[in-house]
């Protein structure tokens, strides 16, 4: 069955930039080659909105500003749970760094808002609505509901992580919510992808293919 975006639906893409694809400092396997795939879903839309993971330096979620630290080592976020562990990464997507930029394929000119999120350097931001204590809303909830636009289809970087959380929190504060599951990637931790199918399987979040939506 074919899909037709309409005026109350929005296009979400997460994190499309540098860091995330290959040569960037976290890059996600193939990370680009879901670039051109998002740009011919994008032209279904009417509304796109680009979230930007935008961290300052000396961020929580960087190993390097635990001394003793590497990077994909854990610790215990001291804002407590549910997401207790925190997984530590490369420093990644710095404010203003190229590596925070997006895409250069990217094209996307009639995106209506770009999101800002993990700018405050004591806590993450996997979701594009909630940190990562699962409390602090980052105002796209409001947002989409000032607009009207009910129903979210999320495409973007990385699939096991920002995607993951951003669904199920969409979902959880009553979006009609549906990954596009082959213009995501991956970054593939031990077991990330299985959970991610699971919690996504659990909220009752579709996974759908481009094909679905595109007609070519
Ligand atoms: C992401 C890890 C750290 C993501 C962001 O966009 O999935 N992953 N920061
Ligand atoms: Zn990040």
């Amino acid at each position: 069955m074919l899909l037709s975006p309409g005026p109350t639906d929005a296009l979400l893409v997460i994190d499309l930039q540098n860091d995330f694809c290959p040569g960037g400092a976290l890059a996600v396997a193939d990370g680009d080659t879901i670039v051109p795939t998002i740009n011919a879903l994008a032209q279904k839309f009417d509304h796109v909105i680009l979230t930007q993971d935008w961290h300052p330096r000396n961020h929580i979620s960087f190993a390097s500003t635990h001394p003793d630290k590497e990077p994909y080592e854990t610790i215990e976020a001291p804002y407590g749970p549910p997401d207790i562990i925190q997984t530590l990464w490369p420093d990644h997507c710095v404010q203003h760094s190229e590596g925070a930029a997006f895409h250069p394929a990217l094209s996307i000119p009639h995106a209506e808002l770009i999101l800002r999120k993990g700018f405050r350097r004591h806590i993450d931001s996997y979701s594009a609505f909630l940190e990562n204590d699962h409390f602090t809303p980052t105002g796209l909830a409001g947002y989409l509901r000032e607009r009207s636009l009910t129903r979210l289809f999320l495409v973007g970087l990385a699939y096991d992580f920002c995607v993951r959380y951003s669904a199920i929190d969409g979902k959880n504060l009553g979006f009609d919510t549906t990954v596009i599951e082959d213009a995501t990637r991956p970054v593939n931790l031990p077991g990330s992808v299985a959970a991610a199918n699971e919690a996504l399987a659990a909220s009752s979040v579709p996974r759908i293919q481009s094909t679905e939506i595109l007609t070519t």
